[in-house]
């Protein structure tokens, strides 16, 4: 029982991706007399808490039920009041919940205040679902530091492009479009400026239904030579476009580029290159707390050697191409033996159509 009641917790929570960021995907589900009497979920940045969104959803007097929830209740006074105080305030009997809150200010101090309340709390119910729902979130509030996706599609003999740098399309409709559902999850979108210069892509969500929202686009450009008429530049979108830089960018170009509204990071790292774990906690400050990589072989070769990627999700399409000089997923100088390969674990396949998407995770990011 408590599990079927959670898994629909869960899929509540699972109604904000995108919008909560970089708060948790949270639902909630109040059972009274054997019976879903209410239901919530936390909707959007600043809006109100599951636990609150589902009393204000309640039809019925919520006294004496149980509520389930997959993240802890909240115990201190943020966007919003606790949540654990308006759980006690409504005499809610029994609190499920999933996982603890990660969160330095909660961390434990919800669910001692609802049993000093005397409300019975038991936690652990679908944990490892939980945890995996809000794997941006643990990482965001504990690392202080954005979660990385590098996300690659390549040929079965693994290029990402042909030798004259053709790469439309590598993989299938229904793989692009779940790259899109990703773009619309995540709060911004990283690449290199050889992928600006080379794809002029926009960088923005382009879903076939729902509503869609662009995440924060960000160019990593050393040298500062994006062209001003590049498309992620001028395209149509809300979302802000970042260049990351050094202080090579040339000052005249520095105001073209505000004028058009590009904000501009200038992280000297070693080697003239834009220092990327500076970036990480500039991008922390922002409040992103996830960034999805997409290349290009250089600044993915990077980001994995500085140790900043979380997750892969590589699509593999069963199509060959050849040519020793198409680009690959990763470049840079690459890893001498075998041994000291970059591992991924836990993982996982799914199939698209004719596309297989491997997922796993980098230990120690
Ligand atoms: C949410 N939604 O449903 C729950 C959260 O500053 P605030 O008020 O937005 O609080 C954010 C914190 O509240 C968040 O980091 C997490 O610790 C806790 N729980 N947050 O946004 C929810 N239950
Ligand atoms: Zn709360």
């Amino acid at each position: 029982m408590y599990e079927s009641y959670m898994q629909r917790a869960l899929e509540l929570a699972q109604l904000g991706w995108g919008r909560t960021n970089p708060n948790p995907l949270v639902g909630a589900v109040i059972v009274k007399n054997g019976r879903i009497i209410a239901e919530g979920y936390h909707k959007r940045l600043g809006g109100a808490h599951a636990e609150v969104a589902a009393f204000l959803n309640a039809k019925e007097d919520v006294a004496g039920g149980t509520l389930y929830v997959n993240m802890e209740p909240c115990s201190h006074y943020g966007r919003t009041p606790p949540c654990a105080k308006a759980i006690i305030d409504k005499d809610i009997s029994e609190v499920v919940i999933a996982m603890t809150d990660p969160n330095p200010k909660v961390a434990g101090r919800g669910i001692k205040m609802l049993k000093e309340a005397g409300i019975k709390v038991v936690c652990g119910i679908l944990e490892k679902e939980a945890k995996k729902l809000n794997e941006i979130f643990i990482k965001y509030i504990t690392k202080k530091k954005p979660f990385v996706i590098m996300k690659t599609a390549m040929t079965l003999d693994g290029k990402i492009a042909s030798v004259s740098g053709d790469s439309k399309w590598i993989s299938g409709p229904s793989s692009r479009e779940y790259v899109h559902t990703l773009r619309n999850r995540v709060a911004a979108i990283m690449v290199g400026i050889n992928t600006v210069l080379v794809d002029n892509p926009s960088l923005t969500t382009r879903l076939d239904f729902g509503e869609s929202r662009d995440p924060v686009r960000i160019v990593i450009d050393s040298k500062g030579i994006i062209p001003i008429e590049s498309r992620v530049i001028n395209v149509e979108s809300k979302s802000a476009v970042i260049l990351a830089t050094t202080t090579a960018l040339d000052n005249e170009k520095e105001k073209r580029l505000i004028d058009k509204g590009v904000q501009i990071l200038k992280l000297d790292g070693p080697r003239g290159h834009v220092d990327l774990l500076k970036l990480m906690d500039e991008l922390y400050k922002l409040e992103i707390d996830s960034l999805l990589l997409e290349g290009g072989g250089g600044l993915n070769a990077a980001a994995l050697n500085m140790g900043i990627v979380d997750k892969v999700m590589t699509f593999i399409a069963p199509k060959i191409i050849g040519g020793k000089d198409a680009k690959t997923p990763v470049e840079g100088l690459g890893i001498e033996s075998m041994e000291d390969a970059i591992k991924l674990h836990d993982i996982s396949i799914t199939r698209f159509e004719d596309d297989f998407l491997i997922e796993g995770y980098v230990k120690g990011a």
